[in-house]
C-alpha cells in the first residue's frame, strides 16, 4: 500500500487475516457465500463461452471482487437506484441472483435484460433496483447522484448507489459529482472498487497514492476504507454508511480494495500485459479469494460441508439450465431495431 495506510487503517497483511464469524449469524454468512458462488460460477461460465466464441461481445469479469457487490447489496432495497459500469455482472446478480436475463443479453436474444441490444456492458434490471450500466468509464456516476437528488426532493427513503473503479476516479466528472453530492447533501453511496488496475496499468504507475478515499475527505464526505475481499467487513461498513445516508440524507464513500482474478477483459489472466500484473501478485491474491476466505471461516460449523456441497451442485445445474434456455431463445426481430432505438414520432413522420 503506501504512506496513507496508517491514516486509513488498512494494511496489506489485512487481506491475509481470517474472517471472524459468529455461529449465530451462520445463515447470513451462508447466504452471502451462496450469492458469491453463484456470481463466480456465472462468470466462469461466461469466460468459457466467450473463449469458445459463443459470446460475440467482450465480457469484463469481476471474479475475485464478489464480496463487495454481495456485502453492499445485502443492505439495499429494490427501491434504491444502483448504477455500474463495464464490470457490472456482480452488482447486477448480487441484487437479483438470476443469471438467465444476463445470459440472454450476452447472447443477443430478445429475452435479454436489454432485449438483446446491449450485451454485457448495457444491463438494466429495474425490479431489483439495478438502474443501468454503461461502458463509458464514470458515465453513470452523475446519474446516480441525480437519482439521489430526486429521492431527496420527493421525500423518499431511496438512495443512489454508484459503483466505479479506481480508474474512474481519474475522470473529472467524479470530482464534480462528489462536490455536488456534498454541497447539496444528496443521499448517495459512492463505492470505489479499487482493484489496483485501470485496464492494464497499475495504480502505482498512475497516482501518487493508491487510496481514493482521500478525494472524499477533500469533499467533506464521510468515508471508509475496507478489505473488499472480506464480505462481512463490507456488509458491516455498508450497513453503517447506508443507514447514515438514509437518516442524514448526506452522501458517503466506501473504498473497497480488491483484485480481479481474470485480466481486464474476457478469460485471459493478463500476466505481464502492460505494467505491474505479475504471476506472483496474482497468486498472492488468489490465496485471498473472498470465497475461499469465507469458506475457511465457516468450515468449523457442522452443517456447513454438507450444505455447501448441495448448494454448489444446485447452482451449477441451474446455471447450465439458464444458459441452455437463453441459447434457445430467439434473436430480436428487425423491427425491434427501430422500435427500441428511435422515437416512434420520428418513424411516424416518415423520416426513415
Ligand atoms: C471515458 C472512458 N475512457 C476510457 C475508456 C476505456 N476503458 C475501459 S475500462 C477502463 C479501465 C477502467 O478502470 P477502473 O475504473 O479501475 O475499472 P476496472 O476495469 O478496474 O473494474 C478504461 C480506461 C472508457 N471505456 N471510457
Ligand atoms: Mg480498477
Amino acid at each position: 500500500m503506501d504512506k496513507f495506510e496508517k491514516y486509513f487503517g488498512l494494511v496489506d497483511s489485512d487481506f491475509d487475516s481470517p474472517i471472524l464469524v459468529d455461529n449465530h449469524d451462520f445463515e447470513i454468512h451462508f447466504k452471502h457465500l451462496e450469492t458469491m458462488i453463484l456470481i463466480r460460477f456465472t462468470e466462469n461460465l461466461l469466460a468459457e463461452k466467450r473463449k469458445i466464441g459463443k459470446i460475440g461481445g467482450p465480457v469484463h469479469l469481476a471474479a475475485g471482487q464478489e464480496a463487495i457487490a454481495v456485502g453492499i447489496s445485502s443492505v439495499l432495497t429494490e427501491k434504491d437506484y444502483v448504477f455500474s459500469a463495464h464490470r457490472s455482472h456482480a452488482h447486477l446478480l448480487a441484487l437479483d441472483p438470476n443469471p438467465y436475463g444476463l445470459f440472454a443479453e450476452v447472447l443477443g436474444r430478445s429475452t435479454g435484460l436489454s432485449k438483446g441490444f446491449g450485451g454485457s456492458m448495457h444491463l438494466w434490471n429495474g425490479k431489483s433496483g439495478f438502474s443501468g450500466s454503461v461502458p463509458i468509464v464514470s458515465g453513470t456516476i452523475p446519474l446516480a447522484v441525480g437519482t439521489g437528488l430526486a429521492s431527496k426532493l420527493r421525500g423518499s427513503e431511496s438512495i443512489g448507489v454508484a459503483y466505479f473503479g479506481d480508474g474512474a476516479m481519474e475522470e473529472g466528472v467524479v470530482h464534480e459529482s462528489l462536490n455536488l453530492a456534498s454541497k447539496l447533501e444528496i443521499p448517495i453511496l459512492f463505492v470505489c472498487e479499487n482493484n489496483l488496475f485501470s485496464s492494464h496499468l497499475h495504480i502505482n504507475e498512475r497516482q501518487p497514492s493508491n487510496f481514493n478515499a482521500r478525494f472524499a475527505i477533500a469533499h467533506q464526505i464521510e468515508s471508509r476504507v475496507v478489505d473488499g475481499n472480506n464480505v462481512k467487513s463490507v456488509a458491516n461498513n455498508a450497513q453503517e454508511l447506508v443507514s447514515q445516508i438514509r437518516n442524514t440524507r448526506r452522501p458517503a464513500f466506501l473504498e473497497a480494495f480488491t483484485y480481479r482474478l481474470y485480466g481486464h477483459v474476457d478469460w485471459r489472466e493478463d500476466i505481464d500485459v502492460g505494467v505491474g500484473r505479475s504471476s506472483e501478485d496474482l497468486n498472492k491474491w488468489k490465496s485471498r479469494d473472498p470465497i475461499k476466505r469465507l469458506k475457511k471461516a465457516l468450515d468449523g460449523n457442522a452443517e456447513f460441508v454438507e450444505k455447501l456441497a448441495q448448494i454448489e451442485q444446485d447452482i451449477k445445474i441451474r446455471i447450465v439450465q439458464d444458459w441452455e434456455k437463453a441459447e434457445s431463445d430467439p434473436f430480436p426481430s428487425d423491427s425491434e431495431l427501430i422500435s427500441n432505438v428511435l422515437f416512434s414520432d420520428v418513424r411516424d413522420q416518415n423520416v426513415i
